[in-house]
């Protein structure tokens, strides 16, 4: 069935600094946790980097010239905090502001909104030396580099998101450690929660005094929790979990508190006295619109503590979990399909997730502010992608948003993950979520059937299934 949206829908793609840049040590930029991290033999597959990445620090003219082509009606970006603060506190780095200031004028210029995300990840190296996420002061260090970028860039900025993922930054990063800077410390991941969730309200009022046009957003991976059964068990394990994943965030920042039963379940972990008095209002700054990012869904059931763990988190293979504190939950391997990335592909979830936000957070505007899939691309003789898998997933997801908008969930706009193959992360090159192959020896972008698929909805609005669907 064609479904059209509606006129004014935000046709977009996203991007981060540190997956597609490189220009590692170029103009000024100082060393962020990903550096380090992706430099340390073992972390990440085959030893890659950022180094290069995509090259987009030399070729975002270019890339801007894509963009363009592509009709997309915004750009999700984001700043590199030690590209513009190399040091992650005091001087400002006129070289790195610059790259983004050109960036932001050349999308206005072709008509693209600029969505500019403030943290994808890469912590100056400096204060993650000096305590990182787990450590209050970060937070503060993170209001002033807000401050230094709003005031540079202001309201040409369209939306400002201060945060990608704090879920990431804080369970991969200081939990499980299979991302930058890898440390394994139960309390300090619930601590970086909560000065994630901190910083998010210093910067959010940051936004609102330096640049009262621009919407303020923040961007969650909120998980879609299933139990495997109907026990009473099951159901616990699921409300853990989504105290963990979800409410961790959406309770602060939408509610003005932390929820009862997260304290109480982590109390092993830690007291929670790093919250303190006022530090809720402070994160509850008024949002004009949510980002959320969905891949797929979690199944999970009660553990028994004898019968065998399946250790299927989706999270990379560490010894410890991100799931601190929540050791008797155990994750089931889901029906497929799956994606390179082993993630089950599941479009209900989407739907379901978005008509939950929409019941419990009425009147909140929701933006899709990532979707899409890693599949293994292969280069025909004609010099195309047949990239059917990646196509097929994108409009069975763009499908199940409309299917929530149609029950009523303000859902304003989706971009597509990602516009350029790039660094993904502890599984580096190997896995290509562009709608743009980038070649790694060429940096010659090829754009993919799915990349041409994606024009033509920008430019309609109608969704069509793709042939053979
Ligand atoms: C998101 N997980 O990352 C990020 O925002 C992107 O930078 C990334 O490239 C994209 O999704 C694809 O992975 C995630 O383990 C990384 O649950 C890991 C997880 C979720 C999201």
């Amino acid at each position: 069935m064609t479904r059209v949206f509606p006129e004014g829908f935000v046709w977009g793609s996203a991007t981060a600094s540190y997956q597609i840049e490189g220009g590692a040590t170029e103009d000024g930029r100082g060393p962020s946790i990903w550096d380090t991290y992706s430099h340390t033999p073992g972390r990440t597959l085959n030893g890659d980097t950022g180094d290069v990445a995509a090259d987009h620090y030399h070729r975002w003219r270019e890339d801007l010239g894509h963009i363009a082509e592509l009709g997309l009606s915004a750009y999700r970006f984001s700043i590199s905090w030690p590209r513009v603060q190399p040091g992650g506190s005091g001087a400002f780095n006129r070289a790195g502001l610059d790259f983004y200031s050109r960036l932001v004028d050349g999308l206005l210029e072709r008509g693209v909104r600029p969505v500019a995300t403030m943290y994808h990840w890469d912590l100056p190296q400096e204060l993650e030396d000096a305590g990182g996420w787990p450590a209050r002061d970060t937070a503060l260090r993170f209001q002033e580099y807000a401050a230094g970028i709003v005031e540079a860039l202001g309201d040409r900025v369209h939306t400002w998101t201060t945060f990608n993922e704090p879920w990431c930054s804080a369970y991969l990063g200081y939990g499980s450690g299979v991302h930058a800077p890898g440390r394994t410390e139960p309390a300090g991941a619930l601590a970086a929660v909560h000065h994630l969730n901190l910083a998010h309200g210093l910067a959010g009022r940051v936004v609102r005094e330096l640049a009262p046009a621009a919407e303020l957003s923040v961007t969650l991976n909120l998980h879609v929790v299933r139990p495997a059964s109907g026990s009473a068990a099951d159901a616990d394990a699921v409300r853990r979990i989504d105290a963990l994943a979800n409410r961790a965030f959406l309770g602060p920042l939408l509610d003005g508190a932390y929820p009862a039963d997260l304290l109480a379940d982590t109390a092993k972990v830690t007291d929670w006295s790093f919250v303190r008095d006022g530090d809720e209002r402070t994160i509850a700054v008024p949002l004009d619109v949510l980002g959320v990012n969905y891949y797929s869904t979690t199944l999970v059931r009660a553990w028994d503590g004898v019968s065998a763990r399946s250790d299927n988190d989706g999270h990379g293979s560490s010894a410890h979990t991100p799931w601190v504190g929540a050791d008797d939950v155990d994750f089931l391997p889901q029906p497929g399909p799956y994606t390179a990335m082993g993630w089950n592909i599941e479009p209900a979830g989407l739907t379901e997730l978005l008509l939950r936000l929409h019941r419990e957070h009425p009147g909140l505007p929701l933006m899709i502010t990532e979707n899409g899939a890693a599949f293994d691309d292969v280069v025909t003789p004609d010099g195309r992608v047949h990239d059917e898998r990646r196509l097929d997933y994108l409009y069975r997801h763009i499908d199940a948003v409309g299917a929530a908008m149609d029950a009523g969930a303000d859902v304003r706009g989706y971009f597509v993950w990602s516009l350029l193959d790039n660094f993904e992360w502890a599984w580096g090159y190997d896995r290509r979520f562009g709608i743009i192959r980038v070649d790694y020896d060429t940096q010659e972008r090829i754009w993919k059937d799915s990349a041409h698929w994606y024009r033509a909805l920008a430019a309609t609005g109608r969704l069509e299934p793709p042939a053979g669907d």
